[in-house]
């Protein structure tokens, strides 16, 4: 570069310019560009010098100050003025300088006339101040009339981040799936813009930064879960990237409902008052304890809370108050409240298969029936087909028959093995169409009367007791007819301090003994 040059054209225009001094301000300006500039301490950064013309401008050349403390310029690139181009860095402002190809000159417009690079010493702030060494000149060394504008830079590195954001503010318990809202804010103790960094599973790792917001504004913000126990912690950055520390930690527990429980286990077929068993199972994905809702009825309202368990299998019993058919459902809940949906609907029929024909009620077992208040003397009570484990007392003068007449298929087997399987105690008692067996203790009967008188025992089948088939004791004018008895360990039929008891048409097969003679009886054998 060739320093004489510049100040060549220099003096000419000094020369010119008492020439044309009288030549009135143009709109056109020379300015810097950014303005201000802003950097931090120690960074390096650059401006543009810029020319706004209104008429063909053929020649620059300018001083530019600047605080040498604050900033230096380091080196200044040409613009569109780029011939001849030359600088030099005089301490506190440069020098430079420049014209167009072939000093012709360039129409009115914009543009660069230089770029300066500038490296950031300390803070505080720097004019780029202009002052008039020389000044902008066309093809005719005219001065042209221009406005300079000074610039100026600012060096600041006293940026301090945002203060900590407040503990996040929101639900301490959740469930899984659902979205839930948490708040917080910060300030920036230099006004800047802040971010906020959202940490939801307390790793130390923000996992959402938000945008730039002002200083202070409270940042709503939701989040979803799956289940477990989360802490939430936030942090704030302002513009600059000054970052705060980690705010409180607030934790949040999301809960699992339990699983949907298994379609209930158990009999389909049931007797009123009778105890049936049911079992289930559910889990709960974060190991809570749970509790079974059952729904005896199918109506979608749980009758019937377990207590808390560990989850897995669980059983339940259950009898009905009235026959029919049952839908029954179980949910479950964890210790936290949280429901599972129904199960599939298991359905019971509850069937009632004793009846009393006067009273019209209905029973389960024979003796039920025979206890009932509203049973009285007299009454009939019919039994359904089905296999009866009782050992039944009948204590009121009642007919007992089974419906079906087949004792084939109507069967009362002692419970306990070592009572009679009927018990008489009451007179005028009908007992028929029964197969009556299994009292199998010393001196047992498969019916048996005692002080019982003008008692019915007819058409039944009466085996497999080990003790006695029919055992009347201290019992008068009974009528026992028709029955097959057999297979039993003692008598067939035995009669003690009885009389008038009318004994005909049964078959005995196979007892140890069938009968005793007893010439106080009628007996008629076949
Ligand atoms: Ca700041
Ligand atoms: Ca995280
Ligand atoms: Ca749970
Ligand atoms: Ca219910």
């Amino acid at each position: 570069m060739d320093n004489n040059l510049g100040f060549g054209i220099g003096m000419v225009l000094v020369v010119l310019v008492f020439v044309v001094s009288t030549v009135p301000a143009a709109a056109t300006e020379v300015y810097f560009v950014p303005d201000p500039g802003d950097a931090t301490n120690g960074e390096t950064f650059f401006v543009e010098m810029w020319l706004d013309s209104t008429e063909g401008v053929t020649a620059f050349q300018a001083e530019i100050y600047f605080n040498s403390t604050v900033v230096n310029i380091t080196d200044v690139k040409s613009g569109d003025y780029s011939n001849s181009f030359m600088w030099s860095n005089l301490g506190d402002y440069i020098r430079v300088l420049g014209h167009s190809e072939d000093m012709e000159d360039y129409p009115p417009g914009s543009y660069l006339l230089a770029n300066f690079t500038l490296e950031a010493n300390n803070n505080g702030a720097s004019p780029l101040h202009y002052t008039d060494w020389c000044s902008l000149c066309n093809v005719s060394y005219h001065e042209v009339g221009a406005t300079w504008k000074d610039g100026t830079v600012r060096i600041d590195t006293s940026n301090f981040p945002p203060s900590t954001p407040g503990k996040p503010s929101g639900p301490a318990y959740g469930i899984n799936g659902s979205s839930y809202t948490f708040s917080t804010s910060a300030t920036d103790p230099d006004g800047d813009r802040i971010m906020y960094g959202w940490d939801w599973n307390g790793d130390g790792t923000v996992d959402e930064w938000t945008n730039l917001m002002a200083s202070g504004t409270t940042d709503i913000r939701s989040h979803s879960w799956e289940g477990g126990i989360y802490n939430i912690t936030v942090k704030a950055k302002d513009e600059y990237g000054a970052e705060s520390a980690w705010s409180s930690v607030h934790m949040v527990h999301i809960n699992s409902p339990p699983s949907t429980p298994s379609k209930s286990s158990g009999p389909t077929l049931c007797s009123i008052n009778k105890t049936c068993y049911y079992s289930t199972s559910a889990t709960d994905l974060d190991g809570d304890r749970i509790m079974y809702g059952w729904d005896w009825n199918g109506d979608g309202t749980v009758d019937e809370w377990t207590n808390l368990k560990t989850f897995g299998t669980t059983i339940q019993a259950h009898s009905w108050m009235e026959a029919g058919t049952y839908n029954v459902k179980v949910k479950a809940k964890d210790e936290y409240g949280e429901e599972s949906a129904w199960s599939n609907s298991l359905t019971v029929n509850v069937t009632a298969p004793v009846h009393n024909l006067n009273s019209g009620e209905d029973f389960s077992t024979i003796q039920a029936a025979i206890d009932a208040v509203n049973t009285t003397e007299g009454h009939t009570i019919t039994v359904d087909p089905a296999m009866y484990n009782e050992n039944v007392d009948v204590y009121k003068s009642l007919t007992i028959i089974s419906t079906s007449g087949n004792p084939d298929d109507t069967i009362v087997q002692a419970a306990n093995s070592d009572d009679h399987v009927f018990e008489i105690t009451a007179d005028n008692v009908t007992i028929s169409g029964f197969t009556v067996k299994g009292a199998t203790g010393d001196e047992k009967a498969g019916i048996y009367l005692y002080g019982a008188n003008h008692s019915v025992i007819s058409n039944n089948n009466i085996q497999n007791n080990s003790g006695y088939g029919i055992y009347i004791l201290f019992g008068n004018h009974n009528k026992i007819c028709c029955n097959e008895i057999k297979y039993n360990g003692n008598y067939g039929i035995k009669i003690y301090n009885g009389s008038g008891n009318r004994i005909w048409w049964n078959d005995f097969i196979e007892n140890n003994l069938n009968h005793p003679e007893h010439t106080s009886q009628a007996w008629d054998n076949r």
